[in-house]
């Protein structure tokens, strides 16, 4: 038990719900004690000398003298290694079904044709496949290089070593693995999921399973809900993007480049992947930061296309008491003239807790409360968590029984945690069956005119005053039919719940894009939905950590999310508050949020000067709603997200590689949030061309560091020179806000325009600007007038 455990078993002693959680804690390490297989002797295994190889479209298979290769080249372009026979499938974060289907079922997963052209050839020391996008090179003891096209190093993964349990079939899933890789020196590692550091991360190590860090996280806390064995990874060379394809708890250590160069023998950057088990083998997508995403997006699908309303600004609280209650916030709202889109309800507007249930008492219509909000613009969101109050009579927990839907240890009785209702039983998501169950509970949410979920504790989360707080490791989960224990469904556990809900709500509303975003989830979450930040603690860190997170996601292919604006936990003082709103204005998903024992987040409760700010930040996210939407649509489309590192368009910029303060919102804008308490200037280095501060119209180059104004009233925002930028006018209407181009040069922009929340296809619209005569020209891709009010900026004239 180490201090933070001390703390946690204090705190919660005394209470029935303290004695719970301990029982459940000893139960846990007791069943794990029983049922994992015993750390026995292990015999460390690397892959030894070549024998032969085999080509087989794509690629081939090299054989070595303890284990064997298989190399495939995808259609795209992606590449996938896999070792002892591992092949793509199954896969929980691949996606079978077409790009643009909404449904997937994690059960689908299904795997791109192989790129016929791409065959296996010798080469001095080896073998080597040449495909359009990379070289792949096998080296005779197993090292494996990826190449450009013209040569240069994206990658260099070492010949693994395995420990293969002694008596255990070769490579079985038991086994433990580690692989080491190198990356040029300037190479520079995102992702790994939601992490609250970067969004470039610094070396060190970082773990591979959700974990809900309980209270509140900062920067240094490690790891978060959502984990991901997906690096993005930018150097001089070129970007490429590595996924390891296997679920299990594992570290990934990053070394930095710059180290390794005072030993003299080593100037590359360094990572090292040990994994407790699972399959080795991995997918590794070349190419500009775009066609990476997209590449990695139609390997994994393509992220849900929120509805209209889920891109407006959305409030929520912990602790709404009643019907009465959320009344007379949506009114405060009103009153102020703040556009609000939804309101979200917590666990306290459940009875006892109890998913898929109501407090009668203090909210006793919520069809009547939800049809009335709907009338004022405003929709109703559910919290949904995934554990079952054991309860004998609960509709939840009969229907689940019925259908045999909750996780069971190995003796086979079923396995109880605790959480907030008490003693729960947990639905077995990587079973297509209790998916199917699960969605059509979702009934209940809609009758009650819910127009979302917010998926909640699907780590998952099990009180524990001691020792992990989830469910026990050897617990049983079907994954899919093939059966294993928790080591293997527990990164997975939330991906597999949001596609149960996502099916559900579909099911139920056919004609609905369903809103749903899960704090937990895997490689692949993108194609039910999005997440937001979990429990970030109140203060300038947490502020920090929450863009580092939304842009680490983003490049993981998890385009939507946000932080809780505000933070979780405590009170922001008003600047705090304020800044953290200017920042999730510019932020896909957008909502205020806080714990039950935390200050309020509504914008009238920081005085005068604040709430005229905040409603200065909400009008504008008003009229970028154009912008947004178009924005959600290419992410939906191509992979590429709303919210961009500032090195998307110009990845060869190292001096932008190591910002974590500023950030391009699609093509057009680049936003520059205060960060730090007292500030009203801040400095940021501007990716290439040509640059205007939308609030002065003030010109910049780009590659310089400039200073910009931050009253309190507004951070920096600046736009591309040639930007055209779609807008809501003062009527709502779409006009165009048009950035002129560098004199001689030329600009342009795309608007989608679509469906608000039904399937219907968007239309899209390009423009195209340039100068003729010393003027200004806005037009139609291919010719004629835009066909919208066009505003230029940037000019005298
Ligand atoms: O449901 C209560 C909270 C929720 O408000 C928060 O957003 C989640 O991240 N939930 C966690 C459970 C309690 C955490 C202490």
């Amino acid at each position: 038990m180490d201090a933070r455990d001390l703390l946690r078993s204090v705190r919660m002693a005394g209470s029935a719900q303290g004695w719970r959680t301990a029982r459940s804690a000893w139960r846990r390490q007791r069943a794990d004690a029983r049922d994992l297989p015993r750390h026995g002797a292990e015999r460390a295994r690397v892959p030894g000398a070549a024998l032969r190889a085999e080509p087989m479209p794509g690629g081939g298979t090299v054989h070595f003298a303890r284990s064997v290769l298989r190399v495939r080249v995808a259609a795209g372009g992606a590449v996938f290694c896999g070792w002892d026979g591992a092949g793509p499938l199954p896969s929980y974060a691949l996606a079978a079904t077409p790009k643009w289907a909404p449904a997937h079922d994690p059960a689908d997963g299904g795997c791109p044709p192989a790129d016929p052209r791409a065959l296996l050839e010798p080469d001095q020391d080896g073998w080597r496949v040449v495909s359009e996008r990379m070289t792949v090179r096998v080296s005779v003891h197993g090292a494996v290089e990826f190449r450009t096209p013209g040569g240069r190093l994206l990658r260099r993964e070492l010949p693994p070593r395995w420990w293969d349990p002694v008596g255990a079939a070769e490579g079985s899933r038991g086994t433990r693995w580690v692989q080491r890789s190198e990356t040029p020196a300037d190479a520079r590692v995102y992702g790994l999921g939601g992490r609250a550091v970067g969004p470039s991360l610094p070396a060190g190590t970082y773990r591979l399973w959700n974990t809900d860090p309980g209270g509140s996280f900062e920067p240094g806390d490690d790891p978060l809900y959502i984990t991901m064995p997906v690096q993005m990874v930018v150097a001089d060379a070129g970007c490429h993007l590595v996924f390891h394809d296997t679920t299990w708890d594992g570290r990934v250590t990053l070394r930095d480049g710059e180290e390794g160069a005072g030993s003299g023998h080593d100037r590359h950057g360094g990572c090292e992947l040990r994994m407790d088990g699972g399959p080795l083998r991995y997918w590794v997508i070349a190419g500009t930061p775009s066609r990476v995403l997209a590449g990695w997006t139609a390997l994994t699908g393509r992220p849900a296309l929120p509805p209209r309303w889920a891109l407006g600004y959305q409030h929520s609280r912990w602790g709404f008491g009643s019907e009465q209650e959320v009344r007379r916030v949506a009114a405060a709202y009103r009153e102020h003239k703040l556009p609000l889109s939804a309101l979200h309800l917590d666990i306290d507007h459940l009875d006892g807790h109890r998913i898929f249930t109501v407090d009668r008492a203090r909210f006793p219509d919520l069809p009547g409360l939800a049809a009335e909000l709907a009338e004022q613009g405003v929709r109703l969101v559910s919290i949904v968590d995934p554990a079952v109050k054991a309860e004998p009579g609960l509709a939840a927990y009969d229907g689940g029984r019925a259908v045999d839907a909750f996780v069971r240890d190995a003796r086979g009785r079923e396995v109880r945690g605790v959480v907030w209702p008490g003693e729960a039983a947990f639905p077995d998501f990587t079973d297509p069956a209790v998916r199917a169950w699960w969605g059509g509970l979702y009934a209940e949410r809609v009758a009650q005119g819910f127009a979302g979920v917010w998926h909640d504790m699907n780590e998952p989360v099990s009180f524990a005053p001691f020792g992990e707080p989830t469910l026990p490791r050897s617990a049983r989960h079907a994954l899919e039919g093939a059966g294993g224990d928790h080591r293997q469904a527990h990164n997975v556990y939330g991906l597999a719940m949001a596609a149960a809900g996502y099916r559900g709500l579909l099911e139920l509303r056919p004609q609905l894009r369903p809103f749903l975003f899960s704090r937990s989830g895997w490689a692949g979450m993108q194609r039910y939905g999005g997440t937001w930040s979990g429990d970030v603690a109140t203060g300038w860190p947490g502020l920090r950590a929450s863009l580092a997170l939304v842009l680490g996601l983003g490049l993981c292919g998890v385009p939507y999310s946000g932080p809780d604006v505000g933070g979780f936990t405590g009170s922001p003082s008003p600047e705090l508050y304020l800044r953290w709103f200017q920042l999730g204005a510019y932020l896909p998903f957008f909502r205020t949020h806080s714990a039950i024992d935390a200050g309020r987040r509504e914008p009238w409760g920081f005085g005068e000067q604040v709430l005229e700010h905040t409603r200065a930040a909400l009008r504008e996210r008003a009229r970028l709603m154009p912008y947004l939407e178009t924005l959600a649509h290419v992410a939906h489309r191509t992979g590429a997200p709303y919210a961009r590192p500032l090195w998307w368009n110009s990845p060869g910029d190292r001096a932008l590689r190591d910002c974590g303060d500023a950030f391009l919102l699609g093509d057009s804008l680049l936003v520059a949030p205060v960060l730090q308490p007292g500030v009203t200037a801040r400095s940021v280095r501007l990716p290439r061309g040509l640059w205007y501060d939308t609030a002065t119209g003030e010109r910049y180059p780009g590659r310089t560091r400039v200073r910009l104004a931050a009253p309190p009233g507004r951070i920096p925002v600046l736009a591309r020179a040639g930007a055209v930028l779609p807008v809501a006018g003062a009527d709502g209407a779409v006009e165009l806000e048009v950035w002129a181009p560098r004199e001689g040069r030329t600009g342009g922009g795309l608007l989608f325009r679509g469906d608000p929340e039904g399937w219907r296809r968007p239309r899209l619209e390009r423009f195209v600007t340039r100068w003729e005569d010393g003027e200004v020209v806005v037009e139609r891709d291919g010719g004629g007038a835009p066909g919208y009010t066009v505003r230029l900026r940037g000019t005298a004239s």
